[in-house]
């Protein structure tokens, strides 16, 4: 850059300058250096600048082009070496972000139960003070304990092929579309020690299968608790304060129930239990259909055919039997309102179901 119109410090200042970037190591002295040759005042294009406009009129040319020609070779090599200066400290930020000696080691990250187990063990925790086991049974039933045990009879529209899954190959073997089945198998195990024991009492949690139609408040598997108690005199009046003292325990003392009459052939009476939707506080939402209310579950005086069936004597012994949609109970409790979130595993939802029950 020996041109005779350039001043000659700023010919020597051009010659120091790619070793002054070179020395530059951090982006402050980087800075500095820029402002000096490049800056809007007292910098070498500041002060060229003046002298180009004090310039006779035949130089102004060559020297314009000069200064710019300088100028643009001052502001690449400032670029480029901003460019490395900023992606080494892009490094050595993410390096000490990576691995820092004085913390302690990352915990791996670790599994949980599903929110839908975890509120069966929780109905479980409920019912253990008052006296009762698990009882378990296969989701793989025979139609004996889905259904005869049961009091179902033949015709009845819950045994055909089009509301319960039957096995092609096994004709009398079925997914149970209930947990009441468990209800047969545990009367027979403990019919032998009814009398030693005073009586008969369990809660059988499990996945159920139905063909019925997905929707928020439905799906084709889902989870029930069944829970069964038989003593001497027992009646509607253990069922309500039964499920009242549990409901209690789940949705809090202020929780609305209600007890309406309903129809199962394997109790006599029969009820349904509802809740008030927590969702809309009764006024109506999609979930309680607009009518305020959310059925949990089945339930009624065991009906005296069943117990016969498991060879326990229904002139002796009653009890009762409830049947709960765990899903339901569920939703209501978190105020969730699809039952499908609870399938989706969406690692967000099922972190928020966390702490919850
Ligand atoms: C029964 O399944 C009876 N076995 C309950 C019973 C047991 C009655 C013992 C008497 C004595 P129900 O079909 O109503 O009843 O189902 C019980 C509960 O399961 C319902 O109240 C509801 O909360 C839940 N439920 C029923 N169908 C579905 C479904 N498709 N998806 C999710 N939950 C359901």
């Amino acid at each position: 850059m020996e041109n005779p119109l350039l001043p000659s410090e700023v010919i020597e200042a051009s010659a120091a300058f790619p070793g002054q970037v070179a020395a530059c190591t951090d982006l402050d002295a980087l800075l500095r250096l820029k402002g000096a040759f490049v800056g809007r005042e007292g910098s070498h294009a500041a002060r060229l600048m003046e002298l180009l406009k004090t310039a006779p009129k035949e130089q102004k040319r060559d020297l314009g082009a000069a200064i710019n020609a300088l100028k643009n070779q001052w502001e690449e090599a400032l670029k480029s070496r901003q460019g490395e200066l900023e992606e080494a400290r892009k490094r050595r930020t993410s390096l000490a972000s990576a691995w820092d000696p004085d913390l302690p080691p990352p915990l791996p990250a670790h599994g949980a139960l599903h929110p839908l187990n975890r509120l069966m063990n929780r109905l479980v925790e409920v019912f253990r003070p008052l006296g009762y086991h698990v009882e378990e049974g296969p989701e793989v039933e025979t139609e004996g304990n889905n259904f005869d045990g049961l009091n179902i009879p033949e015709d009845h529209p819950a045994r055909s092929s089009s509301d319960t899954f039957y096995f092609a190959q096994h004709p009398e073997l079925l997914l149970r579309c209930h947990t009441s089945p468990v209800q047969v198998r545990g009367l027979k195990r403990l019919a032998p020690q009814i009398e030693a024991k005073g009586g008969i009492r369990f809660l059988a949690p499990g996945r159920v299968y139905r063909k019925d139609e997905v929707d928020p408040t439905h799906s084709p598997m889902f989870h029930q608790v069944e829970g069964l108690l038989v003593g001497r005199g027992i009646g509607m009046h253990h069922l309500k304060g039964t499920l009242a003292y549990a409901m209690k325990a789940l949705f809090g003392e202020g929780a609305d129930v209600r007890f309406r009459p309903s129809y199962f052939p394997f109790v006599e009476p029969g009820c349904e239990v509802d809740v008030r939707c927590p969702l809309c506080g009764g006024g109506g939402c999609r979930v309680c259909k607009g009518s305020g209310w959310v059925e949990l579950l089945g339930a009624g005086l065991v009906h005296p055919n069943v117990l016969a069936y498991a060879g326990i004597d229904p002139s002796v012994w009653s009890g009762f039997a409830f049947g709960m949609g765990v899903e339901r109970i569920a939703m209501m409790v978190s105020q969730t309102p699809d039952l499908r979130l609870f399938f989706e595993n969406d690692q967000r939802f099922l972190n928020e179901m966390g702490g919850l029950y």
